[in-house]
């Protein structure tokens, strides 16, 4: 039974509620993510998981589903060291997944308690033209303080979205952006046993400021996965033989996102038009996600281990880095930098051979940024930030909680090689590679 299913009683007696309610935090205690724990799937769908958000909940009133949006102003946290004033629903951006069910009747309220008129538009939902959220062409504004009644019948399955449609550049720009999945009567078959819903988007923060920039057109330096940057970003858990689906939408600005993942060949199964019939179904690595679309994935979770997701775009996974800075890669700055120590004590040239390394450095970086920030993993520093995630595959997991990095068997990981191994395969690093660059670094 879920946390639905008892909302959907209406009235009921407290104690029964109680104990009811009790039941399922037991139920779920080991969830950790919203969903039930592995192997207890509910009953009518697979309840989506919104990895570092939430679903919307809801309140069945003489058989109409009644969620509440409401948009506002408040302090959001990137990753730890980047915070700024965005917009958002009911505290959060992007807003929580509005969940439902063909056939479902909704009705949502949207309260506006931003400084601007707005409005809500069902991205992808069939609906009476009415119910459209398009100021000015279906409604009117809905002014600050105002809160604007929709309500509409649910025909079709699909992963959509809602965003404003008044002053969009501005609107979406900051924050007000969500997710609205409608699952279909009956689950597919095979029904996926974790479902995950991620919303991209792309920001303009620039470092030390306390607000995103909406107006700029392509110096977008954020980039989230629901809100977040890497290492920020939630891990998405499975255990080993689940059929799992991830739905992502795209709501930036100006950029489509490319969304890679590792260890696995996947199929995209659905877009912001409905479910793809298998027969069109193609094998995939790389999933293009369009501005102003959603693509479903599905994929059998066979393979162990810890797989990284993640824009391909190398600037996408590059958090506010300078991206007007002038070009050293393969400069000789011995020399220079000998000639500048005499000045500035300590004063080393940087990027000579790229960026990497520089966020695991932690070189001094303005108040309120983060250029350049990964994290420490089990092999060193993971110099990736942004736009990344990782999925993470366990056997006989009981709970979807992050289990931290992965085990790999004996002998199954890349490391140096041995001069007998190099001697036996007749390879000659210092006879066959090119010149070493000078000022390479090497192992310690
Ligand atoms: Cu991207």
């Amino acid at each position: 039974m879920s946390k639905r299913t008892i909302l959907a009683f209406g009235p009921c007696g407290l104690a029964a509620l109680a104990v009811l309610t009790l039941a399922i935090a037991n139920l779920r205690a080991d969830a950790e993510d919203g969903a039930p724990p592995p192997g207890q799937p509910d009953k009518d769908y697979t309840p989506v998981v919104a990895p570092n958000g939430s679903t919307l909940q809801w309140r069945m009133v003489d058989g109409v589903k009644v969620f509440h949006l409401v948009a506002g102003e408040f302090e959001h946290e990137f990753a730890p060291g980047l915070k700024a004033r965005c917009w958002g629903y009911n505290g959060s951006t992007p807003g929580p997944v509005i969940e439902a069910v063909v056939g479902d009747r909704v009705r949502i309220y949207v309260t506006n308690r931003l400084p601007a008129g707005t409005s809500v538009h069902w991205h992808g939902v069939i609906l009476p033209n009415g119910m459209d959220g398009v100021t000015g062409l279906t409604q009117p504004m809905v002014m600050p303080g105002e809160t604007f009644r929709y309500e509409f019948t649910l025909r079709h399955p699909g992963t959509f979205m809602y965003h404003p449609h008044a002053d969009e550049m501005t609107q979406m720009g900051l924050g007000l952006v969500g997710m609205f999945v409608v699952h279909p009567r009956k689950p597919g078959n095979p029904r996926a046993d974790r479902d995950f819903a991620m919303m991209l988007h792309e920001w303009h923060v620039k470092p030390g400021a306390s607000r995103p920039n909406p107006g700029v057109m392509s110096e977008f330096n954020v980039l989230t996965i629901n809100g977040k940057a890497f290492p920020a970003t939630d891990a998405l858990v499975a255990r080993q033989g689940e059929r799992v689906r991830m739905r992502f939408g795209n709501l930036s600005a100006m950029d489509h996102h490319p969304i890679h993942l590792h260890g696995y060949s996947f199929k995209v199964v659905a877009t912001d038009g409905g479910p793809i019939p298998e027969a069109g179904q193609w094998p995939e690595t790389t999933v293009l996600v369009p501005v102003g679309a959603t693509r479903d994935i599905e994929l059998a979770a066979e393979h162990e281990g810890d797989w990284f997701m993640h824009c391909h775009m190398t600037h996408h996974t590059m958090t506010q880095m300078g991206h007007d800075g002038p070009n050293m890669v393969g400069l000789d700055a011995a020399g220079l930098d000998a000639k500048i120590a005499r000045i500035v004590p300590g004063y080393m040239t940087m990027g000579q051979a790229g960026m990497g390394g520089m966020g695991e450095m932690g070189m001094p970086v303005p108040r309120n940024s983060i250029p350049m920030v990964g994290m420490k993993g089990p092999f060193g520093y993971i110099d990736m930030g942004g736009m990344v995630t990782v999925f993470k595959v366990r056997k006989g997991l009981k709970s979807y909680g992050d289990p931290g990095w992965f085990s790999h068997p004996p002998d199954s990981i890349a490391r140096a090689a041995a001069q007998a191994e190099l001697r036996a395969d007749g390879i000659s690093p210092d006879a066959d590679a090119i010149d070493k660059p000078k000022g390479a670094p090497s192992r310690k």
